[in-house]
């Protein structure tokens, strides 16, 4: 009975009408790509080795089709087509990532700048430039110089000051023509997803992980506060990417677990960048499951730290695909891993239409659920600075993308007219098809399709191309809007 009625529910709620609201004037919207995903030209032109030109060449087991990115959409030959592509889709921003390898081929400043590197970028920012077409330039999109391996990811801190000076070259070298910068994209992504495989202390290793990376972000940001800014107005933000979870029943534990979540995944990284310090219930939390001759898991701040980590982004960024139904999973094993510590379980409603990606949902109402529990907790402006529908085809008639879209949007306009969410801007991923890490070429979230199996990688538009394109034109997701 009760699936009949949440069914019923499901139903008539994605029946409703879509919201035919225009979005503001100023309200931006953009694609996003990134570097490694993208360009090709691993070894050209003195780019060094990065970690996943590393992994695909010694390690492809972990790739589902054994590819790698050797050339993947090949955009480091094809630049003036990607620009026809964004000139064309009529975009206010372009969100891409600077290949750290591509511009310091060590990872080290002091060991030297790669020219051609330096100049692929120059040029690309050079024609968004003549098109009018702003630049989102995302610093760390998971592709370190492989030599800083031995750094261990973030986790003994050493890999701090070397990304502060690259972070400082790039602000030199391209910060005239950026307007927003993002330090790190999906920081949880590093430290937990990899780590917590790779590493000896899965828990601790994740939360010194972050420590450091927090500590890194709001080192660059005051960076370019104090060297940068007045001369190039640019604002400076991170990106967190957070399904909408939704308590599995309205038990108090479910509700708690999907809070729990929340906490853990987004507030771990937003809590100390917009207010000083973790959440409170993750450091309870993790104490409570720490015996007391057991040395802390979650690192400490210090006063001072807290000060200057506090208030480090202009905007936030926010990548949102999907929702879960989360329930509490009590587990009080010693032994504890950071899946252990949040304790919860995830499911999925069977009625969600899925496609081709284990995570992948099409749930639009989290869209609105979500953009309110940020705003509630951090009132700071947001950017959408992913969302988009996944296919295991890259069908030309991707109506599917379509309605993807203009459900998420409608939901976005919601957020925004009925709620007071303060969204300032909204990307799609991706641009065209690519490079989609661990699964290779086999999942596809671009508005063009490429064909990977010809030479020349061609691009050609899916049926959503027409239907982004009217979106950025008209500020309306809908026919006409009021
Ligand atoms: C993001 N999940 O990663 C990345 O920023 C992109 O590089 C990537 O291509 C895109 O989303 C699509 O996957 C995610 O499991 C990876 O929920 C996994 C998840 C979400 C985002």
């Amino acid at each position: 009975m009760f699936s009949i009625v949440k069914i019923l529910l499901f139903i008539t709620g994605s029946c409703l009408a879509f919201n035919n609201k225009t979005f503001p004037e100023n309200f931006k919207f953009g694609v996003s790509t990134s570097a490694y995903q993208i360009e090709g030209g691993w070894n050209e032109d003195g780019k060094g080795v990065s970690v996943w030109d590393y992994i695909t060449h010694y390690k492809s087991s972990f790739i589902l089709d054994h590819s790698n990115g050797d050339v993947a959409c090949d955009s480091y030959h094809k630049l003036d087509e990607d620009i026809a592509m964004l000139k064309h889709l009529g975009v206010d921003f372009y969100r891409f990532s600077i290949s750290w390898s591509r511009i310091i081929p060590t990872g080290r400043v002091n060991q030297g700048v790669n020219l051609a590197g330096v100049n692929y970028y120059r040029n690309l920012l050079k024609k968004l430039k003549e098109n009018n077409i702003d630049a989102m330039v995302t610093i760390f999109h998971f592709d370190p110089p492989e030599q800083l391996q031995a750094e261990s990811m973030f986790v003994n801190g050493s890999l701090n000051s070397l990304f502060v000076d690259y972070a400082r070259m790039a602000f030199l070298l391209f910060g005239k023509d950026v307007k927003y910068w993002v330090t790190f994209n999906e920081p949880r992504g590093v430290c937990c997803d990899f780590l917590e495989r790779f590493s000896l202390q899965p828990g601790r290793d994740s939360y010194t992980c972050t420590h450091n990376i927090i500590k890194c972000h709001a080192q660059v940001y005051r960076m370019y506060d104090e060297e940068f800014r007045a001369d190039y107005g640019g604002s400076v933000g991170i990106v967190l990417n957070t399904n909408w979870d939704e308590p599995a029943s309205d038990k108090q534990a479910d509700i708690d677990a999907a809070e729990r979540k929340l906490q853990f995944e987004f507030a771990w990284y937003a809590d100390p960048i917009i207010h000083g310090d973790y959440p409170e219930l993750m450091k309870k939390r993790i104490k409570q499951f720490t015996l007391p001759f057991m040395p802390d898991r979650l690192p400490k701040f210090t006063e001072d730290e807290k000060k200057y980590i506090k208030g480090t982004a202009d905007f936030l960024g926010v990548n949102h695909y999907a929702s879960s139904y989360v329930s509490d999973k009590p587990d009080f094993g010693l032994f504890r891993t950071f899946e252990k510590d949040v304790g919860i379980l995830m499911t999925y409603d069977p009625a969600w239409n899925t496609t081709s990606l284990d995570w992948f949902r099409v749930t639009p109402f989290g869209m609105r659920k979500i953009l309110n529990w940020v705003h509630k907790n951090y009132k700071i402006p947001l950017i959408i600075t992913e969302n988009g529908y996944v296919d295991g085809t890259g069908d030309l008639n991707d109506d599917g993308r379509i309605n993807y879209l203009q459900s998420y949007l409608s939901n976005v306009l919601d957020a925004m007219y009925i709620d007071k969410v303060d969204v300032i801007g909204y990307s799609t991923w991706s641009l065209m098809d690519n490079w989609e890490w661990t699964s290779g070429y086999t999942q596809k979230f671009g508005l063009y399709y490429v064909n990977f199996s010809s030479p020349n990688t061609e691009r050609i538009p899916k049926k959503s191309v027409s239907y982004y394109k009217k979106v950025v034109e008209s500020h309306c997701v809908v026919d006409e809007c009021e």
